[in-house]
């Protein structure tokens, strides 16, 4: 593994004319090149048609991205028609029929316009044209030249309706600036949720005002033996906020019936014997479990499940059930039963790990796929969707060869090709296309102690599943890929991002 290696270069940017031959991640549905450019001056302006105030937010994003590099004012303006040369247009345009999160990039000589029938349709075209400006622009400081972009027209749109990424702050505590970071990765990427892993036997995340000794004492350690940490509700609620200004929904997770030590080491009562149990900083699965058939337990869940859903807007909440090895079966199923009526009460969904499919799945529940094809197909006779997260392909804590001294490999390696190499129609026996709602690349951190870990082990292949969940399955192909990444490792090394240079990929740094 290497460590802050990367170069950060300057690279003169140069008159680019080829909208085609640029590398865009996820790649989009369709790209029409007409072989020109637009240069982008101190006089550019942005302009929003209309006075949408979430339109000109999105367009001071925009503006806040190229302003370091540039050097450039980039004004933001209401404008009342789409005659402004020389400018980037941001416009709502309802006759679009691109779905929610499509978006039309229509770039001339003289102007650039950005079109979506949502404004999240234009938030996921400015992360397209962010990527068309030489990487240069993702330094902080002001470079030299010019910036152009080539001309032509995109029209795109996403694949699958859910695109996430899991990180799992129970093992390692990860920073609120940190989280956020993740969450910038997904958001640049073209991804829409992000799958927030509160609880687990190590520790416990989230402030329950009504359970206080979770984080005061389920907090305090980690795998290793570390402080760890938690999030107050205010942090949390920050969060989340950070995540819908880039059109991310949390989906948090509270883990259960098993992965549950954490809880138990924080209140005697909800242990046989009223007995707690010790705080675990091992990374052994499988050995706690609620009381299933005991009162408290659903109590218990119905306060935390109760003031983590006043906290989120989203309407699916992850209620785990992954490993209860020390759960017998029936007590499963009855306690899965029991928790998707409480998160039904609240008025949100579950979503479970496959186990969940073992149990009886109320309608609206998702079934997230990682491992068992048996659990796959229940979960299809119960005619509920599935969210697709094969351990094999799209484990993120899967190192990627026998050389990599971070992460596990129970699953096996995980190369750059493996995670990018797989079609979600087609991978898992007896579900189909129609039965898939999406994918998520899960980030498990019991080897991941750091940010700089967590870069390793998502650059490259967040990239790759972002792919998988937005772009035409039919146009998705290693060998463009691969040459495609070979452009990008700059754009990633100018950010700071420790990447895995993966020696399938010939990086052009
Ligand atoms: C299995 S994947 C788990 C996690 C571990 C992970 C490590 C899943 C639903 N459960 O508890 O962290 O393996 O790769």
């Amino acid at each position: 593994m290497s460590l802050g290696l990367f170069s950060l270069c300057a690279c003169q940017p140069k008159r680019v004319t080829d909208l085609a031959s640029e590398a865009i991640f996820p790649k989009p549905q369709s790209v029409v090149a007409t072989n020109s450019s637009f240069e982008v001056s101190a006089k550019t302006g942005i302009n929003v048609l209309g006075e949408s105030a979430e339109v000109l937010r999105i367009a001071e994003q925009l503006a806040a991205y190229l302003r370091p590099a540039t050097g450039y004012a980039f004004n933001v303006s209401s404008v009342n028609d789409l005659s402004s040369n020389g400018n980037i247009i941001l416009a709502l345009n309802d006759t679009l029929k691109l779905g929610t999160e499509g978006y039309l990039l229509t770039i001339g000589e003289k102007s650039v316009l950005l079109q979506a029938s949502q404004p999240a349709g234009l938030f996921m075209g400015v992360q397209t044209l962010r990527q068309l400006l030489p990487a240069g622009i993702e330094l902080k400081e002001k470079q030299q030249g010019a910036w152009f972009f080539a001309t032509g027209t995109i029209t795109d749109f996403p694949e699958f309706e859910y695109r996430g990424g899991m990180l799992d702050v129970s093992r390692h505590f990860f920073s609120v600036d940190d989280v956020k970071r993740y969450i910038d990765f997904l958001a640049t990427y073209k991804m829409n949720r992000f799958h927030f892993h509160l609880s687990d036997d190590q520790g416990w995340r989230i402030e329950i005002k009504s359970w206080p000794n979770l984080t005061v004492h389920g907090g305090s350690t980690q795998v290793g033996g570390g402080q760890g940490g938690f999030y107050t509700q205010d942090q949390y609620a920050d969060m989340v906020r950070y995540a819908q200004d880039r059109y991310i929904t949390i989906v948090p997770e509270i883990d259960m019936p098993g992965h549950t030590n954490a809880a138990l080491a924080s209140y005697a009562e909800l242990n046989p014997k009223n007995k707690a149990t010790d705080l675990y900083t091992g990374t052994e699965v499988g050995f706690s479990t609620l009381m299933t058939d005991k009162d408290i337990t659903y109590r218990f869940v119905t306060d935390v499940l109760t003031e983590l859903a006043a906290l989120t807007p989203g309407e699916y909440i992850h209620i785990g059930g992954d490993e209860s090895h020390s759960t017998k079966k029936a007590d499963y199923i009855i306690f899965m039963n029991k928790v998707q009526d409480i998160v039904a009460s609240l008025g949100k969904k579950a979503i479970g790990w496959d186990e969940i499919a073992t149990a009886n799945l109320l309608p609206g529940t998702l079934v997230q796929q990682w491992a068992s094809v048996a659990n796959a197909k229940l979960a299809v006779e119960q005619n509920a969707r599935l969210i697709l997260s094969p351990s094999t392909n799209a484990y993120l804590d899967m190192q990627y060869d026998s050389t990599t001294t971070i992460g596990l490999h129970w699953a096996g390696y995980v190369e750059v090709d493996k995670a990018y190499n797989w079609n979600p129609a087609t991978l898992v026996e007896g579900v189909a296309r129609e039965n898939i709602v999406g994918v998520e690349a899960p980030l498990w951190t019991e080897t991941v102690e750091n940010i700089e870990h967590i870069e390793y082990l998502v650059f490259p292949r967040l990239i790759g599943l972002a792919e998988i969940g937005w772009s035409a399955p039919a146009s998705r192909d290693f060998n463009d890929y691969r040459v495609r990444l070979a452009k990008h490792g700059q754009r990633l090394a100018n950010q700071g991002i420790n990447f895995y240079q993966s020696p399938l990929i010939d990086w052009q740094l």
